[in-house]
């Protein structure tokens, strides 16, 4: 008997896989095969493979390959979301160009990802930093540019004077540059925004449809997308001309108890509305204090409050009442209108500002129930009913507010409004190692766009990598030298690049169609595999870049290029991998690498153990013994299969055989059940998997009892193909290797998911008497097993026996399974 020897057999199925092109699918729709697209998220190419890719695409692979096998034609592809800071660091110690350093990258890892036995369709990677790609991240911002979806402001971003650049928050440290560790400053830029508020109404609006994906993940979303539904109010500024200040809030009911105004220290109206007072140094001051604090530090929810007195005063609209004016650093200019009324009376922020400051505090919202105890600490910040508000005392604060909206309506100083806390999105990187921004600027004609004919705008080669000086990239002089596109005087071209989010925005659709030259992918590629019927991937990604996903399907879908409002029917976000109760990381020392327990124990039994040890959303505990019981039990297949290895035609198992022949075929039958109902509705693998091992034991038993006769011997076979074949998408060399040695011929891979017979499946009937105080009334048919639940049940089903039951109640039962139901009734 041959031994397990798992390197040569993954080796060779590799290669079978390969010469064959086994995963390989067109595009071409097939009446016979519905389609399928099996999506895990692209990796960074950092060089090498962790547990959390491993896990990640295990899991991909599992289900493509179950898909395939249950007559899906599946589209699985892989790819590299290539551009970004690692490689720019690296070029910068290690003094390699972030290309080459990359490239490497990508064939050390495509080799890792071939040795795990993954059913890429490799024909369609694709890598975001090749010029065949990124073009169309060009082209897209032309497009959206055209539709003035992409603009140009000037925001803050955080700078280190030192190193001379942006930083992305992740890499402010505790208030310092995570590089040179100088502090970090605020720093107004201009910069290349997307407008994404314009979706931010659909982006909500579809959230409740997503019912492919988590409600964690759904209320994530929401949370980022922040809608508030609220009302703009004016309150005009004593003795001006100027226009009134226009405030948001959700909160109009509490409108009486607006005892002062707090204007962002950003707001437009804090110059002029203390020019020539006493007052001005003073703001001018603190405005500058604020405008330059710290932004990594920034937290609005526990930064200490902060503020000043403006001099001036504003009229409530509503009560002519005559209220302060502050300008506060807990009010965002990005936010609303960058101005709120305070009522410290029903708002914490407002109340902790007054406290600090002296300034009235007039609650003006009571609990609903007027028993309750007041509050121990701080206003009550709840909806309720309203006390000390002219002609709105006693309303609920719902009904105070749409009554007090209708007539500022009236009165034309108040309006509904919705507002989003999304914030466009800022693309701009002062980076190399990104998609350069195709616009030139001409000092006569401004910001012009490159002529979607002169795309690509290719990264140049002549670049040095300090480190230092902002982007390398506006130090090459072969790159920013440009003649304006419009007057074709010289001009100079945009340095910055995209954030690399645009990469993975719609690469996904680029699989479909990776070698287009004219056009991002063909709409007819696309429409033949979306909308993506499985992603799969960390919860890291749920926001930012499962947002920016959805923002630019629809931006698509407005350009005619799809046809579909969303991309992704099913989300599944797969769990951490931990050792030790923690992430696996570097600084924590508890990384296990694939590389070396694919070394040792194959790739099947890696694959086998994370699908086994947890189920996919949850988090999965490394553990080397588990591990080897999962080797352990693939050798044990080996073994058990090696017993049948000589390879004669199956004889066809008995249609009635003895009782030991019967239970194993009804036990084959019904893990293939449940196997398929696990991995179909829910992707449960670990419970498919447990089911499998089961089989495997009561095989082993009937096996050791020894088999003797051909029917016994068919019912040992049929069992061992449905453990072979159930086990493909988890261990598939393992399972190729043991079918051709069954049966001498074929490939598993391209045969149908075993069916399972209901017939056998079903558990054996058994008649069990009822009696009915202690004489026999009649019988009824059950599972074996049934429970006495369910066999009362069956009996007041039967019309007879329900007849001596009426009227009378159950005092007693005495249940003997599978035989005797007695039941004692009294009156
Ligand atoms: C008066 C009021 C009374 C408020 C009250 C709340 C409670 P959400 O729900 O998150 O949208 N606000 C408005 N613009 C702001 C800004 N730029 N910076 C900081 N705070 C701002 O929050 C809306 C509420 O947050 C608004 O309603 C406003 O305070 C404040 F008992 O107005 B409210
Ligand atoms: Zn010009």
């Amino acid at each position: 008997m041959s031994e397990y020897d798992f390197r040569a057999i993954e080796a060779k199925w590799q290669k079978i896989w390969e010469d064959e092109k086994a995963f390989e699918v067109d595009n071409r729709p097939d009446p016979s095969r519905p389609d399928f697209y099996c999506l895990e998220m692209l990796p960074y190419p950092s060089g090498r493979l962790h547990m959390g890719h491993v896990r990640n695409y295990t899991i991909g692979d599992a289900l493509a390959r179950f898909k395939t096998a249950r007559g899906f034609k599946v589209l699985h592809p892989m790819g590299w979301d290539s551009f970004g800071l690692p490689a720019e660091n690296a070029a910068i110690k290690r003094k390699i160009h972030p290309r080459i350093w990359t490239e490497d990258n990508i064939s050390q890892m495509r080799q890792q990802l071939r040795r795990m036995g993954y059913s890429y369709d490799w024909r369609r990677e694709i890598a975001a930093h090749r010029p065949e790609y990124y073009r169309w991240n060009q082209w897209f911002f032309l497009k959206l540019l055209e539709r003035g979806l992409a603009y140009r402001a000037n925001r803050w971003v955080n700078w280190c004077n030192t190193c001379q650049t942006v930083l992305a928050n992740e890499q402010v440290e505790g208030g310092v540059c995570w590089r040179c560790e100088s502090p970090v400053v605020r720093k107004a830029l201009e910069q290349w925004f997307f407008r994404i508020t314009d979706y931010a109404e659909e982006l909500d609006a579809f959230l409740p449809k997503l019912t492919g994906w988590s409600d964690r993940v759904r209320q994530m979303q929401k949370n980022w997308i922040g809608r508030s539904e609220g009302a703009l109010v004016r309150f005009s500024v004593e003795r001006s001309a100027a226009e009134p200040l226009e405030i948001f809030t959700t909160r109009l009911d509490t409108i009486y108890g607006a005892t002062f105004c707090v204007l962002a220290p950003e707001h437009p109206a804090v110059a002029a509305l203390t020019a020539g007072s006493p007052e001005a140094a003073r703001v001018t001051e603190f405005v500058r204090r604020m405008t330059e604090r710290n932004v990594s530090t920034l937290d609005f929810e526990t930064e200490e409050k902060e503020g000043v007195f403006t001099g001036r005063h504003a009229l409530n609209p509503y009560t002519g009442e005559r209220i302060p004016i502050w300008v506060g650093n807990f009010v965002l200019m990005e936010y609303g209108t960058g101005a709120i009324m305070a009522v410290p009376g029903n708002d914490a922020r407002d109340h902790e500002f007054a406290l600090k400051y002296g300034l009235p505090i007039r609650p003006v919202v009571r609990p609903e129930d007027a028993s309750a105890p007041p509050a121990a600490d701080g206003p009550f910040v709840e909806p309720g009913i309203l006390i000390d508000s002219g002609p709105y005392t006693g309303m609920t604060s719902g009904s105070a507010f749409e009554a007090m909206l209708l007539s500022g309506e009236e009165k034309g100083f108040a309006r509904r409004t919705v507002h989003y806390r999304i914030r466009d999105w800022g693309i701009s990187r002062q980076r190399y190692w990104g998609t350069p921004i195709p616009v030139i600027h001409c000092a006569r004609c401004g910001a012009v766009p490159v002529p979607e004919k002169d795309l690509p705008v290719i990264l140049p080669d002549d670049v040095e990598f300090t480190g230092e000086g902002g982007s390398p990239l506006a130090r090459s002089a072969s790159f920013t030298k440009a003649d304006c596109p419009r007057c074709g005087n010289p001009a100079r071209r945009e340095t910055d690049t995209m954030d690399t989010f645009v990469d993975s925005s719609w690469y996904f659709y680029r699989y479909t169609d990776p070698q287009n030259e004219r056009a991002p992918f063909d709409a007819a590629a696309a429409r033949a595999w979306f909308p993506i019927d499985q992603y799969t991937g960390g919860i890291t990604h749920a926001i930012l870049h499962l947002i920016y996903c959805r923002f630019f399907t629809k931006v698509m879908r407005d350009m005619g290029l799809v046809d579909l409002d969303e991309p992704v029917v099913r989300l599944l976000n797969q769990g951490m991998v931990l050792k030790g109760g923690s992430a696996m990381s570097k600084s924590k020392g508890n990384v296990v690498e694939p590389d070396s327990m694919v070394e040792r124990y194959g790739a099947d039994t890696c694959r086998l153990f994370i699908l086994f040890a947890s189920p996919p959303e949850r988090d999965l505990e490394w553990n080397d013994q588990g591990v080897e019981g999962c080797h352990r039990f693939l050798e044990r297949v080996w073994r058990l299969a090696a017993s049948a290895f000589a390879p004669s035609p199956a004889p066809a198992p008995p249609a009635a055989g003895s009782e030991r022949q019967t239970a194993l075929r009804r036990k084959t039958h019904q893990t293939i059940l449940r196997v398929t109902e696990d991995l179909d509705r829910r992707l449960h693998f670990n419970t498919a998997i447990a089911a499998i091992m089961e089989l495997v034991n009561e095989t082993s038993l009937f096996v050791q009892a020894g088999v003797t006769s051909e029917a016994e011997r068919a019912c040992a076979r049929e069992a061992l193909t449905a453990i072979v074949r159930l086990l493909s998408p988890f261990a598939p060399h393992f399972s190729e290797e043991v079918w051709e040695r069954l049966d001498g011929k074929g490939r598993l891979l391209s045969l149908a998911w075993p069916e399972a017979d209901p017939a056998l499946a079903a558990a054996p009937q058994v008649e069990v008497v009822v009696q009915i105080n202690g004489k026999l009334r009649g019988k009824v048919t059950v599972g074996r097993g049934a429970s006495e639940g369910e066999v009362l049940e069956r009996a007041r089903g039967d019309a007879r026996l329900e007849a001596h039951l009426q009227g009378k109640t159950l005092a007693k039962t005495i249940f003997v399974p599978d035989r005797l139901l007695n039941l004692v009734v009294r009156g």
